[in-house]
């Protein structure tokens, strides 16, 4: 057999080393090569009543003025205020690594004289993403879906008050199915550390912790220091935040905090609050995790719940050659609108995932 010379070389070389090099082990720098070109993109959504300090900590997060150009609202113009949703779009780079960062703002939550179902419009939100994705998922250019699914939600809780209020275990209620939720004590420069802890504790109890992002468990093999600080993380929830847009000066350094007449209170001083502990988990460790568990987990289940709903609206309808309807959260009218907007392609698509779906069903019954 002819062998070229560079390769029989070559293959001499990896012989006499006795270790049999085949090159897999530069999967990770292709992967993160490719990554780094591609960017990230992250969605954070922040819901809270009004005045939480929602804006001013996603500035601080950040280090970007997401919200020049807002208008806040007087109390009169409140009294009604139905919830709105405002996304604002903005590209961080940091060392040469783009992440494109979205925030969802839910203005309005919680501040009407009436607050029944006010998280309404924004499970509708989350579901119309769900719902944008599977139809982008579902056509011919699935090469480019811009994918706007929410990753997580910070849910800001008032630091006054015993604890939970109904309003805020009705929101986690209604929305852990769909998104991650870390739920947040605002303000916590209003407490002190004990009353922190108390709260803390108070929480502790309730809500059901099935209803909140559940941190990955740690890897056994992992070194000790991270179990600590994974250990410190899972018992930190709720975080105590704090935020600021101003820079003060404390101990010679300039640092983003609080002036008051008594004392400066600093965002990222761990011994003031837990901003960085939320910070370094959103950013550093556990970006990932959130995006894939939206991904595995919550869009999975609204994608399986959207399939289940078809098969069964099409095991009622026998006639096949009917157009499918693939929208089954929406109204009938506006189903019909879209109906008639799908693509053959689309359709042809969709009829044989189905059919493929019945028949494992089918294979399963057996
Ligand atoms: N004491 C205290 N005040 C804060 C904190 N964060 C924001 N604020 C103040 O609370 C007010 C409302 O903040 P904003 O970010 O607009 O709240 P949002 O309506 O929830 O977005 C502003 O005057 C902020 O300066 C905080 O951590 N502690
Ligand atoms: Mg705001």
């Amino acid at each position: 057999m002819f062998l070229c010379p560079t390769l029989t070389s070559k293959a001499m070389y990896y012989n006499r080393t006795e270790k049999q090099y085949v090159g897999f082990a530069t999967l990770p720098n292709q992967v993160h090569r490719k990554s780094v070109k591609k960017g990230f993109d992250f969605t954070l959504m922040v819901a809270g009543e009004s005045g939480m300090g929602k804006s001013t900590l996603v500035n601080s997060l950040f280090l970007t003025d997401l919200y020049k150009d807002r208008k806040l609202l007087n109390a009169e113009e409140r009294i009604n205020q139905t919830v709105e949703i405002i996304k604002h779009t903005v590209d961080i780079e940091e060392k040469g690594v783009k992440l494109k960062l979205t925030i969802v703002d839910t203005p309005g939550f919680g501040d009407a004289v009436n607050n029944n179902e006010c998280w309404k419009p924004i499970t509708d939100y989350i579901d119309q993403q769900f719902e944008q994705y599977f139809r982008d998922e579902s056509g011919l250019n699935r090469k480019n879906i811009q994918d706007n699914r929410v990753h997580c939600c910070l849910y800001f809780i008032p630091p006054f008050g015993h604890g939970l209020r109904p309003v805020d275990v009705e929101f986690m209620k209604a929305l852990h199915e769909k998104v991650n939720i870390i739920p947040l004590i605002a303000k916590a420069d209003c407490l002190t550390p004990n009353e922190i802890k108390k709260l803390k504790d108070r929480h502790a109890l309730y809500p059901d912790k099935w209803i909140l992002y559940q941190f990955p468990e740690c890897d056994s093999d992992e070194d000790e220091e991270f179990k600590q600080l994974d250990k410190e993380l899972k018992e930190c929830t709720p975080f105590a935040v704090i935020g600021s847009n101003t820079v003060v000066e404390a101990r010679g350094q300039r640092v983003r905090g609080r002036l008051y007449p008594w004392g400066i209170v600093e965002v990222e001083n761990q011994s003031h609050c837990d901003f960085v502990k939320l910070r370094n988990m959103l950013i550093r460790s556990h970006m990932h995790d959130l995006k894939d568990v939206t991904c595995d987990v919550h869009y999975e289940n609204y994608r399986a719940q959207c399939i289940q709903e078809m098969t069964s609206k099409l095991a009622q309808d026998n006639r096949m050659e009917s157009p499918i309807p693939i929208l089954p959260l929406s109204t009938p009218d506006a189903d019909t609108e879209k109906l008639i907007k799908m693509k053959d392609e689309e359709l042809k698509r969709m009829q044989e995932m189905l059919n493929k779906m019945q028949q494992q069903m089918h294979d399963k019954d057996q």
